[in-house]
């Protein structure tokens, strides 16, 4: 048989499984899936399927590892690396048809949800029950479970509650061959063998495809503030952050921004700068806690004296300051003349000032064409650094920069959004060789026709 044969007869046999309407292949509907919204990342899919149960997902699979036909699922589409977009032909499998949250357990504090259900659907369902799902990003309304889940997102609430493998409990997932693996116990204590929910999360699609997973939730913090702080050097939001803790105030985010990044968001969303004088760096800090914590927070603020150049606070949720942090993702998209080179880094901490002075400097010494706008998660270590108006042909010696700049620092070349298509090439950089051998075997043993994702991560 030959491939096209092949690719044939597999479409038929998906139709059989979800119904012609679930498989789509007419171009103009192809489209969406085969493309991110940075517009960075893009391919082509022999189609995308759409089934609406486990046993669908299963059935598709095993007749995927029959016709030997790859496959890339996809939740919400909204990661930046990538790693949820066709190459060249694979099969797209949409998770979005599993879009219910079949129980919230207000005791156990757990949410169990199909792999489509987004973000903002799981944080409803908590707060309907007085709790709260532990996981917040700005894609929330899009965002799946199944997504973060395969691509152990971060968010700007880790800090206060870890990322999002803290959050998973139990899963379901489909495995390359069609076999359903079901770890499911709503049990705090449960010492088993291999820790395999573990392991799914932030495998990116690569050793199995999710169809359920059971979250913890969490208990809401009091009342919050949130302080918008105008620094000098990103050092001060760490030494404003440490007093903050050490009067007992609760960390529930604490995300930091730069001039150029807010008066990008000023003009973007035209709202007005924050302050009078545009201040070199930014601190957004919410807290919670028992007590007074206006007053705490403003005591804080005082006892910094000239470090705190100028500041605003507002009672949380504080829509009109987060706004200047959320926005950026847009403002950044909107501005640059080429798709944004996008790369998302840790540090540690110690060193996370002088990591961005230097990126900062070199970039500008050896790229000047190109606009740097760094932000992100300051207390994870966490920067986002968004490169913008850079040529097609300059992208991977820039790419090249930031990262060997990184490494020298010990850091890492992804924090938070995962490896996908777009640092495949350059994982050994934070992995050492062993360590992708043992992955490689991970991988092999739980997909040994390589059908799942097959250009992500190595
Ligand atoms: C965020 O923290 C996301 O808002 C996106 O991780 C970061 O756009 C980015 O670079
Ligand atoms: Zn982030």
């Amino acid at each position: 048989m030959t491939t096209a044969q092949r690719h044939t007869a597999a479409l038929a046999a998906l139709a059989d499984i979800v119904g012609p309407a679930h498989v789509l292949t007419d171009p103009d509907l192809v489209a969406g899936y085969e493309t991110d919204w940075t517009g960075r990342w893009h391919g082509h899919a022999a189609a995308v399927v759409r089934p609406g149960s486990t046993s669908e997902v299963a059935a598709v699979l095993a007749a995927c590892t029959r016709h030997r036909l790859p496959v890339v699922p996809q939740g919400g589409n909204t990661g930046l690396v990538g790693g949820s977009v066709p190459m060249d032909g694979e099969l797209v499998l949409s998770l979005r048809r599993l879009s219910e949250v079949t129980e919230v357990d207000p005791v156990a504090r757990t949410l169990a949800a199909g792999a489509g259900v987004t973000v903002a659907q799981a944080q409803r369902a908590a707060r309907d029950h007085g709790l709260d799902f532990g996981i917040d990003l700005a894609s929330r309304d899009t965002a799946t479970l199944g997504g973060i889940v395969s691509t152990n997102a971060g968010g700007v609430r880790m800090i206060r509650y870890g990322n999002t493998r803290a959050q998973v409990l139990g899963v379901e997932a489909v495995l390359a061959d069609g076999r359903v693996l079901t770890r499911w116990k709503q049990l705090t204590k449960d010492n088993v063998g291999y820790d395999l929910p573990g392991l799914l999360t932030g495998a990116e699609g690569t050793l199995a495809v999710l169809t359920k997973v059971l979250m913890k939730l969490v208990i809401p913090g009091d009342a919050t503030q949130v302080a918008l702080v105008g620094i000098d050097r990103v050092d001060d939001a760490l030494t404003l952050l440490g007093a903050a803790s050490r009067t007992g105030l609760v960390l529930e985010a604490a995300e930091l921004m730069t001039a150029a990044g807010v008066d990008l968001v000023a003009r973007h969303t035209a709202t007005g700068r924050p302050f009078t004088h545009a201040a070199p760096f930014y601190l957004l800090v919410e807290v919670s806690g028992p007590g007074d914590i206006e007053s705490r927070l403003l005591g804080v603020l005082d006892d910094a004296g000239s470090l705190v150049l100028d500041a605003t606070i507002a009672s949380g949720p504080a829509d009109k300051l987060w706004r200047y942090r959320e926005a950026h993702t847009e403002a950044v998209a909107a501005s640059s003349r080429t798709p944004v080179v996008k790369l998302d880094l840790s540090t540690p901490h110690r060193s996370i000032g002088r990591f961005i002075d230097d990126l900062t400097a070199g970039l500008s010494d050896r790229f000047p064409q190109l606009r740097v706008i760094c932000f992100g998660h300051v207390a994870d270590g966490n920067v986002h650094v968004n490169l913008l108006d850079v040529p097609a042909a300059s992208q991977e010696r820039v790419t090249e920069f930031v990262f060997d700049l990184v490494t020298r620092y010990d850091g890492s070349i992804s924090a938070e959004h995962g490896i996908g298509r777009a640092k495949a090439r350059w994982i050994e950089l934070s992995r050492s060789p062993v360590d992708i051998d043992v992955m490689r075997d991970i991988r092999t043993a739980l997909d040994p026709a390589g059908l799942l994702n097959p250009h992500v991560l190595f």
